[in-house]
């Protein structure tokens, strides 16, 4: 099983230190088979020794080693930190910043070539979701147009946009429906994103093909995360 948090836009760089840390310790107290990554923001990614399976992550960065791009981080950065591991195309990237597919694209191959773990992030509006299963599927599937599936290192999160946030995660049925639909395609981890929490994230991770979970919100107190590691143990 894989659990991941997201820090998004928060913590200063001594609380998300204080974070990994005692999620660290956290993970000490449990048998911890399973994989746990941290996305913290930029700022926050000190180099930090690896504790079992934890690995610290980036959210973003700019397709190129280094170069001229005022206010981007390229890899040449991460790298310094030790960073393996990275988040491509979540919502809130491809809706509010903008993202368009084929520069998730370049930002995949870019990553791949940097032989990095990929977690990529697929999802569908409410609109989407209104019109049906098949409806969800064509979409997602447009939005691997140009990735490799078959890439050794990547796993994909399938995040409704409409239960990101929101506290309203997607129906264990609707979740197993997609991630069996993915499944006929895709032998990669498969992992669910959205409103997961203390209180859900047991039924999720007994989801058929549910490899793991990626958590925003309510990852962002470390007592709610350990929590949820120790559940996923
Ligand atoms: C989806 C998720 C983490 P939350 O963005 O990627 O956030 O758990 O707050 O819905």
């Amino acid at each position: 099983m894989m659990i991941a948090s997201n820090f998004k836009t928060n913590y200063t760089r001594a609380k998300a230190d204080s974070f990994i840390k005692s999620i660290q310790a956290c993970m000490t107290r449990t048998k911890s088979e399973q994989e746990v990554r941290i996305f913290a923001p930029f700022t926050a990614l000190n180099s930090f020794d690896e504790v079992k399976n934890l690995k610290v992550g980036a959210q973003n960065f700019y397709p190129v080693q280094n170069g001229s791009f005022t206010g981007e981080i390229g890899f040449e950065q991460l790298e310094e930190f030790g960073i393996e591991t990275v988040l491509i195309g979540h919502s809130e990237r491809r809706h509010i910043l903008k993202e368009s597919h084929a520069f998730i694209a370049q930002k995949y191959d870019f990553a791949k070539a940097r032989d990095a773990e990929i977690i990529y992030c697929v999802g569908e509006p409410a609109e989407v979701r209104m019109q049906g299963i098949d409806a969800v599927m064509s979409y997602l599937w447009e939005q691997f147009e140009g990735i490799d599936i078959h890439y050794e290192k990547l796993i994909i999160a399938y995040e409704p946009v409409w239960a990101i946030g929101t506290g309203l995660s997607a129906r264990l049925e609707d979740i197993e429906e997609v991630l069996e639909r993915l499944r006929e395609k895709l032998s990669k981890p498969l992992l669910y994103g959205g409103s997961v929490k203390v209180e859900n994230i047991e039924s999720i991770l007994h989801v058929k093909e549910c490899d793991g979970v990626l958590v925003g919100t309510a990852s962002w107190n470390e007592e709610a995360f350990c929590e949820m590691i120790r559940i996923a143990d």
